[in-house]
């Protein structure tokens, strides 16, 4: 249970980064400074954030008595009184990666007092000693200039523009449809405006000046296509499909807006007109709400802001080593305890959560809503439910998915413990299958994904179960060897390569049992790239998220694998703009700003057939390093955009140039923008 949580004034926690210099090994130290004036004794130390302390590693001035992943427990020497005045010194000389950004260290620190109360700290962001440079939050905006590249404001970019001569600006539009598709996507747009820019009224009806525009069915276009015409006074919008209409009806907003709030730049046209399609299916965007929640609120602003963009993709991560976030009638312990984080709870205060209990998940109806939402914007959800592996927070709501008699332990790359799913047991089929119907119940795009990334060398290596398993499909030297993997430390510097080890074999074996489930139910299954080891899923009835990089994606669309690209070096959102320690976010699989993600090719090298196997593109936001809004909107914003037009516009109608003058017309999540 969680006890009480005080927030005193006189306490604080200052958090410091010593970059490894002149032949010195790195540290990390935190200070408790006690500027009260009653002593402090009896008490620990918990911190949490994307950084991890190396338990076996030294520290100094403190023991570490407890760590799961980034969750640090210090305790200060026997017998320690902290005087008022007084500050005790931490240093910390191994970690799991060393620190590169602001965001790294420390988000959140408590003491925990020996009656199980807690005592919530103030802190500061980490700093480096070798930088002074303020802190960076909040979207990098690119100003609309004087002088911009073209006369109307459209991203991602048209694929056939040809507008000509200025009108006044109309007040606004009211969509004039003539069939059921044009009907519900006049209300999608409607519904997407009131959200974005509620006060501009760009619906609005003729009493209040708006102009007619004419939604008219035209067989002959794609499902997102979309003709929009300029003549005489007259707009029409053609299209075959309800996101055909969706998409020039955004055209037409974004032209409006851009010649309403700057008119000495853009132009709202009298003539001519645009025609418009796709050059990828899947534009895409992945959101991790397990390492930080977003409220249901977030979710539908972020959809809105994704039909915006045109992306039509939202794969949604719900559930991970650090919480569940579906609520599941059968198993009401997936967010009893698995949804929770806070001191003393089955999951710790990890990634800068607090003590007291924090997190949250989406009720059934909650969902239902956020489906029916998407759908009016032309958006698809893709849920994802991670397994085998990342299973930490779903192991402590239902044990039964362990092997009861599994000794020692292994570790993933983030540091959890013995956190898969075992695949050797009948149990686990029926927990999934039954957690998978009531999915699929509520997800009609009948896509479901189910992570399979980052499964630890080790997994499984301590259970009879699974080893029996493997001892009977692939023979008694494979298991044997596997056995011998138990209580080896791996995953130290980056993710396991487990290609054509027992865990890849045991998670093969899992992996083709469910992927038939769901095509039984008539679902495509998605993964992550290691999916594909052993080659066992049915590849005409899944895809791939590849991200590793390029060269990967082209060798899975070799082998036959559908491809989704998102490689981490440019489509992780949570790597920093960057590599400076200003920056917030991660590095690990490298830094990109929005012109490098803008001019990345995401099929660059790959065959005529590889080709063939590519379902599109898309950015993945994974939360550890988002605890403040402003770091969300300054990681996604405009690089989502930059995505947007890489998958819709053809290469050769792309320009940065253009991209640059028009990115600062285009919503931010938050609207937290750098100072
Ligand atoms: C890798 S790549 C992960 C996630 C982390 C992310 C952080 C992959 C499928 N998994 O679990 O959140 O890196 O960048």
């Amino acid at each position: 249970m969680t006890m009480s949580t005080s927030r005193p004034k006189t306490l604080r926690l200052e958090t410091l980064w010593n970059p490894p210099a002149d032949g010195k090994e790195f540290s990390y130290v935190l200070r408790l400074k006690n500027l009260g004036t009653e002593p402090l004794s009896n008490f620990s130390l918990c911190v949490s954030g994307p950084g991890r302390v190396d338990p076996a590693g030294r520290v100094e001035g403190a023991t570490v008595s407890q760590r799961l992943s980034n969750f640090t427990e210090f305790q200060p020497p026997a017998n320690f009184i902290l005087g008022a005045g007084e500050t005790w010194t931490i240093s910390v000389y191994a970690l799991s990666w060393q620190f590169r950004h602001w965001t790294d260290g420390a988000t959140s620190g408590y003491l925990a007092l020996a009656d199980g109360s807690t005592i919530v700290l103030t802190i500061e962001p980490t700093r480096s000693s070798v930088s002074n440079a303020p802190l960076k939050r909040g979207a990098e905006i690119y100003p609309v200039p004087v002088n911009a590249p073209v006369q109307v404001s459209i991203i991602p970019w048209p694929n056939h523009v040809a507008v000509a001569s200025r009108r006044p600006l109309p007040a606004g539009f009211a969509p004039q449809a003539q069939s059921a598709a044009g009907e519900a996507a006049a209300r999608g747009f409607a519904a997407l405006v009131e959200h974005l820019f509620a006060v501009e009224g760009i619906v609005r009806s003729e009493a209040e000046g708006a102009v007619p525009v004419a939604l008219k069915d035209a067989a002959g276009l794609g499902p997102e296509a979309y003709r929009l015409s300029f003549e005489d006074e007259t707009i029409t919008i053609e299209a075959s499909s309800q996101t055909g209409f969706l998409y020039g009806l955004v055209t037409l907003g974004q032209i409006w807006r851009g010649a309403r709030l700057h008119p000495e730049v853009f132009q709202f046209p009298a003539s001519g007109e645009i025609v418009d399609e796709p050059s990828m299916g899947w534009r895409g965007l992945h959101l991790d709400v397990a390492r930080q929640f977003y409220g249901a609120a977030e979710v539908k602003k972020l959809l809105a802001v994704l039909a915006w963009n045109k992306l039509n993709r939202f794969h949604w991560h719900l559930s991970d080593d650090e919480a569940w976030r579906v609520e599941i009638d059968a198993y009401p312990d997936l967010t009893a305890v698995g949804a929770w984080r806070g001191h003393g709870l089955a999951v710790p205060p990890l990634l800068g959560s607090s003590p007291a209990r924090t997190g949250g998940y989406y009720t059934k109806a909650a969902i239902r809503e956020i489906v029916a939402h998407a759908k009016s914007f032309g958006v698809e959800i893709v849920p994802e439910i991670d397994v085998p592996g990342h299973c930490y927070a779903m192991l402590q709501a239902i044990p039964e998915l362990r092997d009861p008699a599994e000794v020692g332990s292994y570790y993933s790359v983030q540091g959890f413990p013995d956190n898969c799913i075992n695949p050797a047991r009948e149990k686990t089929y029926e927990i999934i299958e039954t957690i998978l119907l009531e999915l699929i119940e509520l997800f009609p795009f009948k896509t479901i994904h189910l992570g399979a990334d980052e499964v630890p060398l080790g997994a499984w290596s301590g259970s009879p179960e699974a080893l029996e398993r493997l001892r009977s499909v692939a023979g008694d030297e494979v298991a044997d060897a596997h056995a011998k993997r138990l209580n080896v430390v791996t995953n130290t510097h980056g993710a396991d390569d487990i290609h054509g080890s027992g865990a890849a074999i045991l998670q093969a074996e899992f992996l083709n049992r469910v992927q038939r489930f769901l095509a039984s139910k008539g679902c495509i299954t998605g993964g992550w790239e290691e999916a594909a080891h052993g080659d066992v899923i049915d590849k005409s009835k899944s895809y791939l998220c590849s991200w590793r990089n390029v060269e990967v994606s082209a060798e899975l669309a070799e082998r036959g694998y559908e491809i989704v690209v998102c490689p981490g070096q440019v489509y992780y959102l949570d790597m920093a703009l960057r590599p400076d320690w200003d920056e917030p976010g991660a590095s690990w699989a490298g830094t990109s700003d929005a012109e490098k993600l803008y001019n990345f090719d995401p099929i660059g090298g790959w065959t005529a057939s590889q080709k063939q196997k590519l379902l599109g593109i898309q950015a993945c936001i994974w939360s550890e390093p988002m605890t403040d809004r402003a770091v969300f909107d300054r990681l996604v914003f405009p690089r989502l955009s930059a995505l947007a037009e890489t998958g819709w516009t053809k290469p050769s109608s792309k320009s940065w140039e253009r991209f640059r003058a028009l990115a600062g017309l285009m919503p931010l999540l938050y609207g937290l923008q750098q100072s």
